[in-house]
């Protein structure tokens, strides 16, 4: 199906592109098991994200994808932590935990985030001076 014949390497590589780009999509609008094909990247994304609240670090990834998600809050200190999502654009937060987490609580919550520049925070007690903040960006 894939004819690479060189009238110039430039020429023919974007051609070649062109022709494995259209033979992508013919594929995926046969194949009804795939999801929404707009991202196929975020297909290999894990639906639950891992976010870990420590005295005083919060670990989670830096890139979020878009739209729902599945939060793992576990705090794994001895100190009560909150969580709240500010975004950068507008300096207001767009989310926040229900209460603070207990030492060693482990809650799943669903949200959903639209792309863009965030700074997660846990702004108990001071924790934020303390290291509890971390800016990740969601993205489509
Ligand atoms: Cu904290």
């Amino acid at each position: 199906m894939i004819h690479c014949i060189r009238p110039g390497l430039l020429s023919s590589l974007g051609l070649c592109l062109l022709v494995i780009g259209s033979c992508e999509s013919d594929r995926s609008s046969v194949n009804e098991e795939s999801p929404a094909e707009e991202s196929p990247v975020s297909t290999d994304l894990p639906e639950t994200i891992e976010i870990i609240l420590a005295d005083f670090y919060i670990g989670m990834p830096a890139i979020l994808p878009a739209g729902d998600l599945t939060l793992r809050l576990a705090s794994e200190g001895v100190e009560e932590h909150n969580l709240i999502f500010v975004r950068n654009d507008t300096e207001q937060t767009v989310w926040e935990t229900d209460g603070r987490l207990s030492p060693f609580e482990v809650r799943t919550v669903e949200l959903n985030l639209p792309a863009g520049e965030y700074t997660a925070v846990c702004d108990f007690s001071g924790h934020e001076m303390r290291g509890m903040f971390f800016d990740f960006t969601v993205s489509q």
